[in-house]
């Protein structure tokens, strides 16, 4: 027998903490904490539900183990085992006949959150000819990214340093379910050495329990709250003068636009009381430095996400908080190879690029808006990543997969992603998928989305594979480490999955390595690095710089940040008025949602995030089905009595797309507004349609939508906080006869 301990790392969550693995023979027998790799903490493990699960499910009865081709019906779900070359075979050659028929654009692919690699999937789909990958950037990452590139040239990356921050705003997010991390821990220590923490979210999250104030907007408001903000600090002269004048384009125009957002005008829209504004700005403007933080909350308010997401990018600037230590940084290009590079969406025809879907729709996510954007970036020699920025519109996908409009859509790789369950408006999802010829799925379980793929493909997870996560390649950060095991029975990588597609179908120039290992080394030959010695550290993290934005190139003279039309950070966007956009931001009232409790119908806010789940993911555990058995929707108590449902009682929750089913249970938010779980099914229960493991029962996205004219115009954001619907106590207990497909 062989025994050897392996350095490797858990994946169940984005920290990728780092273990020493025992392995008998090839199988993973035993895990502890690595002390000597990024991010080690004890209060870490010590906290963390999911590490011991690795143990279990690197080999669990759920797991895809061999590559799977349908059967019967699409929706059988009925499948049978196929080799790997059956498999592949097929899939090129059926893709190779669907793009002679109908171009590169007819393959789609689906993506989900920041648990995988995806640049192989895109390199493969800029060689296939495809522009349309879509994921969950639009509500996900990229209203803080693009609007940080408009305003300030750059993503900035807030740094809460335990001995300089003052103060800390936490706006629509809640780290204390939703970061496994340190980072929590360290925000508590110092609120108690007397840094402020203050909290923004439409509910008394876990977080907000914990917080020196406390402000509960109305869903979708907040863009009110940040303006009032700004005229505090602006009418009592708190900003930073210096910064302001000689960092700041448009600043007297500001001045004047925020004039009329008065903490009482925003009072009225927000339910944020008055003094309570005035009180938190004046907290943010005279701690310095201070670290404005914001998540999931924001970023999926539809028309009103990029405003209020680039309100924080200009709170920051006239504060004074950005490029400077213990505030923000302006991040660096990686010194390892970059997504951008990797992706290779270079190779993307020009016949490719406008044929995507969202041209038209989304200005600014989009090539073109790439591109204007990036005649900026490049001559500071930085380029963002491309594919997640100018991502597809998934409402325009799917479509274009029910219509054929405006050409069809016909096939559709999906990589660690659940879109029935994640994606919004699931029937339409669903409506989608029965329309393909041909769809395929890399998975380690058998998802609802999977139970419809004509290929259902076996992937290595963790232990099995080596990881990095780079932050899709806009910073100069890297962490992971090595597989510890090969991969159990037939899985591959992601990554093998492409590279054995790639070489079926005439891209091999574009692949020389056939390895994620391989590809890995490449990566950080750019960095003076193997993989390997990457992995035995796990973290790649040379030091920040600060203040760059008074450093000058000494040859050209250029300056190293804010690269902007302006050089400027840009109170006033240039880059949006030219795409027809907000110049300052402005909220859009239209799409604010409005309660009618006495007629049955509430203001709903959707996926807070949940300890032990994630997302779609882990519900196959009976340890956690247990902790957590049952999808809640949190109502106030006065709400709950007019609405006439009590604690512990089914609702029905309902608008013209479905209905779903939650349980009741009492919470803090403001009047009218209720909070949904998100990600629910259960994989124990019949696959298939019309079933689909419960998938339509209590899954919330059956509710959402993202019809592009209800998007946001410039990033295509739709909504996922600040929804109507109708919720009325309903008879007895949700059971798979009540299934609604
Ligand atoms: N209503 C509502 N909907 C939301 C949200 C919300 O707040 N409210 N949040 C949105 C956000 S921010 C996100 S990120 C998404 C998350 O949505 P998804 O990413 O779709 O959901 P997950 O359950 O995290 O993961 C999907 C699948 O990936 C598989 N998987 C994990 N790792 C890998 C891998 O390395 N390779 C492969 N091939 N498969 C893997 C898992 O088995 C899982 O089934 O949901 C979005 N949807
Ligand atoms: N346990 C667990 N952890 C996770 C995940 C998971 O699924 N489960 N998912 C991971 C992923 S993919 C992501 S993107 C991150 C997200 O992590 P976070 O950004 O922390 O996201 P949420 O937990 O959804 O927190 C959003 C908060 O915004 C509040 N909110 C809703 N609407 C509004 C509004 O209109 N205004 C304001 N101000 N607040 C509002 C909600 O009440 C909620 O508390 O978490 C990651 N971590
Ligand atoms: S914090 Fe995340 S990466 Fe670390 S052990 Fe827990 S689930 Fe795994
Ligand atoms: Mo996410």
């Amino acid at each position: 027998m062989s025994i050897e301990i392996k350095k490797s790392n858990c994946h169940y969550c984005g920290y990728l903490c780092g273990f020493n693995a025992t392995v008998e023979d090839g199988r993973l027998v035993a895990l502890d904490p690595d002390p000597d790799r990024y991010p080690y903490d004890p209060s870490v493990i010590a906290r963390c539900r999911r590490w011991r699960m690795n143990l279990t499910e690197i080999d669990g009865a759920g797991r895809i183990n061999y590559p799977l081709k349908r059967v019967g019906e699409r929706g059988s779900g009925q499948f049978e085992r196929v080799t790997w070359d059956e498999a592949l075979d097929d899939i090129s050659k059926r893709l190779l006949d669907l793009r002679e028929r109908y171009g590169g654009k007819t393959l789609a692919s689906a993506i989900g959150g920041p648990h995988a690699t995806y640049w192989p999937l895109h390199r493969f789909l800029s060689l296939y000819g495809s522009p349309n990958n879509m994921g969950i950037g639009q509500i996900c990452w990229n209203p803080r990214v693009w609007m940080d590139a408009v305003t300030c040239g750059w993503p900035t990356e807030q740094e809460v340093d335990p001995n300089l921050t003052k103060a800390v705003i936490l706006w629509g997010t809640n780290p204390a379910e939703s970061d496994n991390s340190l980072f929590w821990s360290v925000l508590k220590q110092m609120q108690e050495s007397g840094v402020p923490l203050i909290v923004v979210d439409s509910r008394l999250s876990r977080t907000a329990r914990a917080a020196d104030y406390h402000l509960m907007p109305r869903p979708g408001t907040d863009c009110y709250l940040t303006l009032a903000m700004m005229n505090v600090i602006i009418e009592e002269d708190l900003y930073d003068h210096a910064f302001v004048k000689n960092w700041c384009y448009g600043f007297d125009g500001l001045r004047a636009h925020v004039a009329a957002y008065t903490p009482e005008v925003a009072q009225r829209e927000t339910g944020v009381p008055a003094d309570d504004i005035r009180t938190v700005a004046r907290v943010f403007a005279n701690a310095e430095p201070a670290v404005l933080l914001s998540g999931r909350g924001v970023d999926q308010l539809g028309p009103n996400t990029p405003p209020t997401v680039r309100s924080f990018s200009i709170l920051r600037a006239i504060t004074g908080n950005i490029d400077k230590r213990g505030g923000c940084y302006i991040q660096d290009m990686s010194d390892f190879t970059p997504e951008v590079e990797l992706e290779m969406t270079d190779r993307l025809s020009e016949e490719g690029r406008a044929a995507q879907l969202n041209l038209g729709h989304s200005p600014l996510q989009s090539y073109p808006g790439y591109d204007g954007v990036d005649a900026e970036t490049a001559r500071l020699g930085k380029h963002l990543p491309v594919r997640y920025l100018t991502s597809a519109h998934p409402g325009l996908v799917f479509d274009a997969m029910v219509t054929g409009d405006p050409y069809p859509v016909k096939a559709l790789i999906v990589m660690a992603a659940n879109p029935i369950v994640t994606y919004a408006n699931s029937h339409k999802v669903i409506e989608g998928i029965k329309q393909l010829d041909l769809m395929v799925v890399l998975e380690y379980y058998m998802t609802p989305t999977a139970q419809l793929a004509d290929y259902v493909l076996p992937i290595a997870g963790a232990f099995e594979r080596p990881v990095c996560q780079v932050h899709g390649g806009v910073a100069n950060f890297a962490y992971g480490g090595a597989a510890a095991v090969k991969p159990y029975h037939e899985r591959k990588t992601d990554y093998e999955v492409f590279y054995g597609l790639a070489c079926r179908m005439g891209q091999q120039d574009a692949w020389p390595d056939a390895t994620l290992d391989a590809a890995y080394d490449r990566m950080f030959a750019d960095a003076g690095c193997t993989f390997n010695q990457f992995a035995e550290a796990g973290i790649y993290a040379p030091p920040v710089r600060y203040h760059k934005h008074v450093d000058r190139d000494p040859e050209t003279g250029i300056g190293y940040a804010f690269s902007t039309p302006t050089g400027k950070v840009e109170l006033k966007s240039t880059y949006l008025a030219s795409l027809g956009g907000q110049a300052y931001p402005a909220p859009v009232d239209e799409a604010i949602a409005h309660a009618d409790v006495d007629a049955g119908r509430a203001v709903l806010i959707t996926g807070a995030r949940k300890q032990p789940y994630w997302a779609s993911s882990y519900f196959q555990n009976p340890e956690f089905r247990t902790l957590h058995p049952e999808p809640l929707v949190t109502i106030n108590e006065a709400t709950c009595r007019r609405l006439g449902v009590a604690e512990g009682d089914w609702v029905e929750l309902s608008n013209e797309r479905g209905c779903v089913r939650q349980k009741v249970t009492l919470g803090t938010l403001p009047d009218g507004v209720i909070s949904a779980e998100y990600g629910w099914w259960y994989p124990e229960e019949t696959p298939g349609l019309p079933h689909l493991s419960g998938a339509l029962r209590c899954n919330i996205n059956v509710l959402t939508a993202n019809d592009i004219e209800n998007c946001e115009p410039m990033i295509g954001s739709w909504t996922y906080n600040g929804l109507t619907v109708n919720v009325r106590r309903a008879e007895g207990e949700p059971s798979p006869e009540t299934d609604a497909y």
